[in-house]
């Protein structure tokens, strides 16, 4: 960028040059002072027909947006404020003015309102939040049912949100006015990963006082795919299969140091082991299983894990040839790893 302008400017006459520079200057001192600036949308103006029009699209974003911002700066120009993050202003909200409340509020809603919704046909929620939704609403269509139900009936203008708790579990709530969940002030407190504005700004143009219609449509330009990758973000970072379910990680131990010395023809490990690849195949069965692998497939691959290590162990104490063990430790080697891969599956 500076090289271009560099370019420009040494191929100018002395004129030209300082009117070049004065804008340059001009255009430094805005970016320096306009802390928060206007996101471009990710879509055109029309392109959520469907269920927003281009007009209130507009006018919503290049005008209650941007001012939005417009106040927010000039209520923390000169102010270590102008510093901060909106997401750290939002935060400590109750340290801040009114104005900075409710214009930062509308900066931090409005932000993550455009970048949930599309003209994308059909995204969907990834694995991880469909479980998740599942298990909290029981499905996608109950959720939806429980956020217009926030939506219609918050008195006034506000905001319905899907939150992911500070216990990571979903939730559905609403804010009044320019709130939302990540303040510190809020009833119900989460990271908010689907907004819907139910300011009238947002809708009355094409759906007057009707409300409730204007929530049934908005669901066709969700985006499912941003929802969720904010639901990832806001959800701690997964644990290994290993880490969850240690009793496996065990099993693998006398598995890895058995197996592969017997691929290399070498017994002995196996051998010396059996009887305690019984007793470590047990323990699986012995607790309860860890929540995400509580199922009918694992479980079964389970039974036969034991099973085959007790005829395994049985031959081994017969002296059965060496052939026929190897066999027997291939065949329990796989149903290992069909465990780890079901495991994985549902992780
Ligand atoms: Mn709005």
């Amino acid at each position: 960028m500076v090289f271009l302008w560099f370019n420009l400017i040494k191929n100018q006459s002395t004129m030209k040059k300082s009117i070049l520079l004065f804008f340059m200057a001009l255009g430094l001192t805005s970016t320096l002072f306009a802390q928060f600036t206007l996101p471009k949308l990710p879509y055109a103006y029309n392109a959520l027909e469907q269920a927003i029009d281009a007009q209130t699209m507009e006018i919503h974003h290049s005008k209650h947006h941007a001012a939005y911002i417009n106040n927010l700066n000039n209520a923390v120009k000169g102010t270590p404020t102008a510093e901060m993050s909106i997401e750290d202003i939002v935060k400590n909200i109750s340290k801040h003015s009114m104005a900075i409340r409710n214009n930062g509020g509308g900066h931090f809603n409005h932000s993550l309102f455009w970048s949930i919704m599309t003209s994308e046909k059909n995204t969907m929620p990834n694995a991880g939040l469909q479980k998740a939704i599942e298990k909290q609403f029981t499905s996608v269509d109950s959720l939806k049912k429980l956020m217009n139900m926030a939506a219609s009936t918050r008195f006034g203008s506000g905001w319905a949100w899907l939150i992911v708790t500070p216990d990571n579990k979903l939730a559905v709530c609403s804010t009044p006015n320019q709130d939302n969940p990540l303040m510190d002030i809020a009833e119900v407190k989460g990271t908010p990963i689907l907004g819907i504005d139910v300011w009238e700004h947002a809708y009355y143009l094409k759906y007057q006082n009707k409300r409730p219609d204007y929530l049934a449509a908005i669901w066709t330009v969700i985006n499912w795919t941003e929802v969720s990758k904010r639901y990832d973000a806001a959800m701690p970072p997964k644990k290994s299969i290993w880490e969850q379910w240690p009793s496996l990680n065990t099993f693998h131990g006398v598995m890895a140091s058995t197996f592969h010395p017997s691929e290399e023809g070498n017994l002995k490990p196996i051998k010396a082991r059996s009887a305690e690849m019984v007793t470590k195949a047990e323990a699986l069965n012995a607790q309860a299983y860890p929540d995400d692998y509580a199922t009918p497939a694992i479980k079964n691959a389970v039974t036969r894990l034991i099973s085959g290590s007790k005829e395994l162990d049985a031959l081994v104490k017969k002296k059965t040839k060496d052939a026929v063990l190897t066999q027997k430790l291939t065949a329990l080697h796989d149903v290992f790893h069909e465990i780890v891969g079901l495991c994985k599956d549902s992780h």
